[in-house]
């Protein structure tokens, strides 16, 4: 078959202009960290917002609570296409955001087929659907910086190889060259962005940034006396996830597909994380802060740092909040929350 090429249409650059219809963006996982910042901005910049959510037997709106009057809930989950082919045939989107994952990198040992079918095949699940239903809709794909994993090269860029430590990592690295490959193979408007670790006060409780605020609360409020983690010299490049989805964003705005490595540039360890987060709440980590074999990961991915330097060009892309008032902000969000 040959190459469809998709690529024109009306200039995308913030608000619609008179005249032009409402823009309508798909997103998968918009209940998670990544969804909820992303359906703020592109509400804010006039689309019509299609939030996916998979069936649970209680609802997991806690993050979109504040948004559901503005958006579109539709039902679909990642393991079943005829679900997202659906979703794609009836908003005949002009953009899908791919943000939903099994996203917890421990996780992907326990259940590493579970991660692989939603996380790998999940993707290409979501590509056939437009493929078929809708094949002019603008695609991203949440690519992660666990794809580089042991890195070969610091720090990373587009062209540094893959060497994923986890079966997370080797799964995003599947919903990658899918994404690259119908590109190629189809002429589908695809992108994929290599995102490195972006929190924010929204973060899942597991993850690590938010696991040390929301401890550092909890001790404050005399709920807990110590927290165990796993390995204090892992390396970082932490951002904030609300400058992550601007960057997603302008990806699918540029007049061609092309992939971007996002990221701040800064790399810090987890002590320093519990240096911060703990010296706001005028705590001594040390105090506190014990290590836990039960949190060492079975291989682990020793350091990463972005260099963004191509999505600072040509997305005019840049971070706006420094590791310091990530962390702090965390914190004095778990304190107004734990109380
Ligand atoms: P998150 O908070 O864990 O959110 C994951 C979302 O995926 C949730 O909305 C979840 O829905 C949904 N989901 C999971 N399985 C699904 C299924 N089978 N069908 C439909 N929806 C499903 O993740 P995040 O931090 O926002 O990250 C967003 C994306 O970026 C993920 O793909 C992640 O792997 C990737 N990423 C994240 C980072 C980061 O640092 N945050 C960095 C690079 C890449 P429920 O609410 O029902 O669980
Ligand atoms: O771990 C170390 C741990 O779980 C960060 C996901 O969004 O970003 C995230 O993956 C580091 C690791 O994130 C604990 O060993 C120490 O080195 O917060 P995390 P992650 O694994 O980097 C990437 C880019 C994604 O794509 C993923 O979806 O912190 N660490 N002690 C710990 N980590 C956790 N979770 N818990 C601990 O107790």
């Amino acid at each position: 078959m040959s190459a469809q090429k998709n690529h024109s249409g009306p200039k995308r650059n913030g608000a619609p202009q008179a005249g032009q219809p409402r823009r309508t963006a798909v997103i998968t996982g918009v209940t998670g960290q990544d969804g909820s910042y992303l359906a703020e901005l592109l509400l804010a910049k006039g689309y019509e917002v299609v939030g996916v959510v998979r069936r649970t037997s209680h609802d997991s709106y806690e993050r979109i609570g504040h948004l559901l009057d503005r958006l579109h809930i539709v039902p679909a989950d990642l393991l079943d296409q005829h679900s997202l082919t659906a979703v794609v045939r009836d908003a005949k989107p002009h953009e899908v955001y791919n943000l939903a994952a099994q996203s917890f990198v421990p996780t992907s040992w326990t259940q590493p087929v579970l991660t692989g079918e939603f996380t790998a095949l999940g993707v290409v699940r979501l590509l056939e659907a437009i493929r078929l239903a809708h094949p002019e809709a603008r695609f991203y794909q949440a690519s992660s910086s666990e794809m580089f994993g042991k890195a070969t090269q610091t720090p990373q860029r587009e062209s540094t190889p893959f060497y994923p430590r986890s079966p997370y990592g080797v799964a995003k690295v599947y919903g990658h060259w899918i994404t690259v490959n119908y590109r190629e193979s189809y002429g589908l408007y695809a992108v994929s962005g290599i995102l490195f670790n972006h929190e924010s006060p929204r973060r899942g409780l597991e993850f690590v940034t938010r696991k040390v605020s929301h401890g550092v609360a909890r001790i404050v409020r005399g709920r807990m006396t110590e927290l165990r983690l796993g390995n204090l010299d892992a390396r970082r490049d932490w951002g904030f996830a609300g400058d992550y989805v601007d960057a997603m964003w302008r990806m699918l705005q540029r007049p061609e597909p092309v992939d971007y490595v996002i990221g701040t540039g800064e790399m810090h360890t987890v002590r320093e994380l519990c240096e911060i987060a703990f010296g706001h709440a005028g705590l001594d980590w040390k105090q506190y802060v014990r290590v836990d074999p039960a949190f060492v990961r079975p291989a682990e991915v020793d350091l990463l740092q972005a260099d963004a330097g191509k999505a600072r060009q040509e997305l005019g892309w840049r971070p706006t909040t420094s590791f310091a008032e990530l962390v702090t902000m965390m914190v004095d969000a778990d304190l107004e929350r734990v109380k």
